[in-house]
């Protein structure tokens, strides 16, 4: 298959980048089972309270060896203690990395290998964070405004969530003193191995 064309995009504005292809909207329904306190998030959505935790706008492309260019604007908030943050996922492609760069914001970089050893890198404005093959990724912002950073990746990472999903990372990051403190995640059945 022939790749598409080149093109320029714009960071900035509401929407991280523009133009965009795909926008994904994820609200608290759609990570219901994913933050500690099971019991407010089933409280807050019986209530009617279902906040947009992210967005992400996309530029995706079909053909190998391609990258998609992505921008992830991370609401601020908590559920409890617990800082707003993406689902998290490993590449299905497990060889693939990936780059992160950060616009605005502040927050984490949570990273797990397949044995629940866990890495974390800060991400704020300027910073590069590289995420090497093989490890599944989640983004924490710690802060009070927008976290918006960047992602670049290959075409055909794919992404694999139903790990994250079932068993969540080793750590979670939560507000201890007024700072962001990661502990570990008392639900998780993925020990970190030393
Ligand atoms: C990012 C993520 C984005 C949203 O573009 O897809 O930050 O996170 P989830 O995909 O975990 O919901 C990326 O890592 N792409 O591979
Ligand atoms: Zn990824």
């Amino acid at each position: 298959m022939l790749n598409e064309g080149p093109y320029s995009a714009k960071i900035g504005g509401a929407t991280g980048i523009y133009p965009y292809k795909v926008k994904v909207e994820r609200y608290l329904r759609d990570l219901n089972g994913y933050f500690s306190n099971k019991q407010l998030v089933d409280e807050m959505l019986s209530r009617g309270e279902n906040p947009l935790i992210y967005v992400v706008y996309e530029i995706d492309r079909k053909s190998e060896g391609e990258f998609n260019v992505g921008c992830t604007i991370i609401y601020p908030g908590k559920i409890g203690d617990e800082y707003f943050f993406t689902k998290g996922h490993f590449h299905a492609k497990m060889q693939s990395s990936e780059v992160y760069i950060g616009i605005s914001g502040e927050g984490i970089i949570l990273m797990q290998d397949k044995n629940g050893r866990t890495f974390a890198e800060e991400i704020k404005p300027g910073t590069i964070v590289y995420i090497p093959p093989g490890l599944a990724h989640r983004s924490i912002n710690t802060g009070k405004m927008e976290l918006v950073f960047l992602a670049v990746y290959s075409s055909d990472a794919g992404h694999d969530y139903e790990t994250i999903e079932k068993f969540g990372f080793a750590k979670i990051v939560v507000e201890r003193n007024g700072k962001p403190t990661m502990i570990d995640n008392p639900r998780c059945c993925l020990k970190e191995s030393k």
